[in-house]
């Protein structure tokens, strides 16, 4: 499986990883773990994202290895790259954002590695493994089967990647491989509790007095087997948070017992509602989610639609309670593995 990427990153020497919008700690410790590896083989890279770092997130990278593209400075890069890395993100260059539509014409040989269950077409190499619990996972099966060594860098990177994608250690995917990679990157430098605190417990008060107002407002609909909350901009800007810095907030309805699917919908600039769908893995949402353009997994799935606020809540709340009485969406069940 890895022999072909192993063969890249030794033939090769200038290297760009990219991922997708939005992009979560498993996105960002999954470039920063890799760049770290590919540099101590002597190579060029760039990290080139569509977005920045979200602030929750800025102390995974202290090295600002991480940066966001702009098209004219990273023009040349781009071009001179003999291998672009797409990293947690399948289903399409659409998926990277404006970075993605730069590196759609480039002429480097591009490898997905990745575990969410979309097409891969676009790239020429794909490592993908719905069954992964992260996409660090294999990052980290990547650099040992390599023979790399997990400097302390790496192992943070990657254990905070699996920590938070795994919703610490509880989403269904999480396997006796996921608790053995842990293992090795606490071996090799990684501080639970440290990086633990890092994540979870440094939080703005606005924040943790937004997530008391998403609590209050969630509402329960199909006898308690879902929730949905939908916040606006203004309450956004009320509690000073930004739509970036709601990681974590979809799932919270899923503390509720009986709750199978839980929805969160954010009215973002231009018109545009982003849609996060969480289940408790008894229901697949991302075939739902596809339905809307976006994608995911079965457990954690999500959309960014055009509309009315209140007009796509309804349409989501609609389609999963369809999905909770049929077990499948209505137009592609086919997408749901
Ligand atoms: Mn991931």
């Amino acid at each position: 499986m890895w022999s072909n990427v192993i063969h890249l990153i030794n033939e090769k020497r200038r290297f760009i990883l990219t991922t997708h919008t939005n992009p979560d700690l498993d996105a960002l410790g999954s470039e920063i773990a890799l760049d770290e590896y590919l540099r101590s083989l002597g190579k060029e890279v760039s990290i080139l994202n569509s977005d920045s770092v979200p602030g929750a997130f800025r102390f995974v990278d202290p090295e600002r290895r991480l940066r966001t593209f702009s098209p004219g400075r990273h023009r040349e890069t781009i071009r001179e790259a003999e291998v672009i890395f797409v990293i947690d993100a399948s289903g399409g260059w659409d998926r990277i954002g404006r970075v993605g539509n730069a590196l759609a014409d480039a002429q480097a040989t591009v490898v997905c590695i990745d575990h969410h269950p979309d097409p891969v077409d676009f790239a020429h190499v794909a490592l993908v493994d719905p069954d992964a619990a992260a996409t660090a996972e294999l990052i980290f099966k990547l650099i040992t089967q390599a023979g790399g060594v997990i400097t302390p860098t790496i192992a943070r990177a990657l254990y905070l990647a699996i920590l938070t994608d795994t919703g610490s250690f509880r989403f269904p995917k999480t396997s006796p491989e996921t608790h053995r990679i842990a293992a090795r990157l606490i071996e090799a430098g990684a501080d639970p509790a440290q990086l633990y605190k890092q994540v979870y417990e440094q939080y703005p008060l606005e924040r943790v007095r937004l997530k008391g107002y998403v609590l209050n407002s969630l509402r329960a609909e199909a006898d308690g087997q879902m929730v949905w909350c939908a916040l606006d901009q203004a309450t956004l800007k009320a509690y000073g948070v930004a739509p970036a810095d709601l990681d974590g907030f979809p799932g919270l309805g899923m503390e509720i017992g009986g709750v199978r699917v839980s929805v969160l919908c954010v009215e973002m600039p231009k018109g545009r509602v982003k849609v996060s769908l969480r289940s408790d893995g008894s229901v697949a949402i991302n075939g739902l989610a596809t339905e809307l353009g976006g994608g995911g997994h079965p457990s954690a799935a999500g959309a960014t639609v055009e509309g009315d606020l209140a007009q796509v809540t309804a349409q989501v709340v609609a389609g999963v309670k369809v999905l909770l009485t049929t077990g499948q969406s209505r137009r592609c069940p086919a997408t749901v593995p």
